[in-house]
């Protein structure tokens, strides 16, 4: 098990902990062109706590949406917030102000931290909101010349932080999921070390030396664990990229020498195109991938150009982080390894009982950061008996490996068989003209359902290119499987965390 204190503040065990551990002269964050220690961090944070709490009126328990791209600053709003008490929301900057509105109302908002440059769709949120009453800007691009920045100029360093509980909830993470309707899930102080001290720890070996770079944003906790929690945790520096394409990432992975990358397989991909053009990669270690399927041939070629293997796992909003994973000594393609330190997976079936090995059903899992719905009847529906039903549909084989079919909404029946429908995708992305896809079951008179494929290609749409890949695919996996439809398009819907949203894609809609 994870034993922790019976009181803990989040905010306190990444910065004033650190310091007191030896590594106040250590890198902590390097964003916008300037390197911050964990001295630097430890004090910046104090005085912004003292601000949220003197100037600000933030009391125990308020929550406080903090908006901005991935920056130091949004770091440190977020650990000073956590020192002021607040259970934290986190929001990403193209959110508009109805989207802003859903959530302050859900999560009953009372205070906003936001990057100066993304005041215009907050405030006309704010006009209209019974919660929220307390809005501050600061300055994302770290020159201090904003309200916030310049109210904590004036406060001291020390500062006596709140004395949260370990399972007093600390974030308030929002999934809408590839489906809409967005649901807040509650985490405590104690579930964002478990992460660090089970996920970062065994599968990564995180240590001070290490060097993060990557592109989920924080406001995902897939980012927030990514690319802070877990280099915080261990001494580590994180580098924090605002707009972090495969370009930026590859230049940051070179100048710092940057070690863990967290991002998702297009980028991967993308990277191993640049690599062609003599991009250096050779720093990094640990190349995690999620958020969406890992098709065979990215794992495959980036471990044939990096000679390292390529991690990938799988997490929810709902669970805080990845609970399965792929070992770097032990890792499969198609694979998505076993569960993380503290979690058990089983796959179970319509009627919730557990299926024989090898069997594709919904994956179930169980651990110490288990989904806590804020106010939210699909409760009862996530959670049963203690398991958390994900909407995945995976298979376990008889060694206890997880594969990954299909998210339950993927699996495409047609003509009586079933069709998952990545393992298309998979195929169709190793033709050297397909940029991304997406492939959904679409209505057919003759057969139902039929495959269909959503396809950006780097080649000229034509009849031509659409009979190469359908023969593409016949030849890559089981003939049935080929789309039977091909739609070219310039981009594919997707979230704000880049999952490609298929439901966009079906007709109906
Ligand atoms: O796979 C995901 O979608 C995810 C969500 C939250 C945290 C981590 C991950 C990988």
């Amino acid at each position: 098990g994870f034993e922790y204190p019976e009181y803990l503040n989040i905010g306190v065990e990444l910065t004033d902990a650190m310091v007191a551990r030896g590594f106040g002269d250590h890198t902590a964050l390097i964003g916008n062109g300037r390197r911050r220690t964990y001295k630097e961090l430890a004090d910046w944070t104090n005085r912004l706590a003292h601000v949220m709490v003197d100037d600000l009126g933030v009391k125990p328990g308020n929550r406080v949406m903090i908006r901005s791209a991935n920056n130091p600053a949004m770091v440190a709003c977020w650990l000073a917030a956590t020192k002021a008490g607040a259970v934290v929301v986190n929001t990403m900057p193209m959110l508009r102000a109805g989207e802003l509105a859903a959530i302050v109302d859900k999560a009953e908002i009372t205070h906003a931290l936001c990057d100066m440059r993304l005041m215009d769709e907050l405030e006309s949120c704010a006009k209209s909101s019974d919660y929220l009453t307390v809005v501050t800007g600061f300055d994302g691009t770290s020159n201090h010349d904003a309200e916030l920045d310049r109210l904590a100029l004036e406060k001291p360093v020390q500062l006596k932080a709140v004395e949260t509980g370990r399972d007093d909830v600390a974030l308030l993470g929002f999934t809408s999921g590839t489906t809409g309707s967005p649901k807040a899930t509650m985490h405590f102080h104690r579930d964002l070390l478990i992460i660090a001290d089970g996920y970062a720890s065994e599968i990564l070996g995180v240590t001070p030396e290490d060097v993060f770079v990557g592109s989920p944003p924080l406001a995902f906790t897939f980012g927030l664990g990514g690319l802070a929690v877990f280099p915080l945790r261990f001494g580590a520096a994180a580098t924090l990229l605002e707009n972090a394409s495969p370009p930026q990432m590859i230049e940051i992975i070179q100048k710092y020498k940057a070690t863990v990358c967290f991002t998702a397989p297009t980028a991967y991909r993308a990277m191993l195109s640049a690599m062609e053009q003599g991009a250096d990669l050779s720093s990094l270690r640990a190349a995690v991938s999620a958020g969406e399927t890992l098709p065979a041939p990215v794992y495959a070629d980036w471990q044939a150009k990096t000679g390292k293997p390529m991690l990938d796992g799988i997490g929810a909003t709902e669970m805080l982080h990845i609970f399965i994973s792929n070992r770097f000594d032990d890792h499969a393609p198609a694979c998505t390894g076993k569960p993380v330190r503290g979690y058990q997976a089983k796959v179970i079936g319509e009627d919730g009982k557990e299926l024989p090995r090898g069997e594709v059903g919904r994956l179930a899992v169980r651990g110490p950061t288990g989904c806590r719905y804020l106010a939210d009847d699909r409760q009862a529906k996530y959670v049963v008996d203690g398991w958390n039903i994900t909407g995945d549909a995976f298979a376990m084989d008889v060694d206890g490996y997880l594969h990954f079919a299909a998210r339950n909404d993927d699996m495409i029946v047609s003509s009586g068989y079933n069709i998952a429908g990545p393992e298309v995708e998979a195929a169709l992305l190793s033709h050297p003209d397909v940029v991304e896809c997406a492939v959904i079951g679409a209505p057919d008179e003759t057969r139902g359902t039929i495959v269909q494929a959503h396809v950006v290609t780097a080649a000229e749409p034509s009849d031509e290119l659409a009979k190469s890949l359908q023969d593409h695919v016949k030849a890559t996996i089981a003939p049935f499987k080929y789309p039977r439809s091909i739609v070219f398009c310039d981009a594919l819907p997707k979230t704000q965390t880049g999952k490609i949203q298929r439901f966009m894609l079906k007709p109906q809609l």
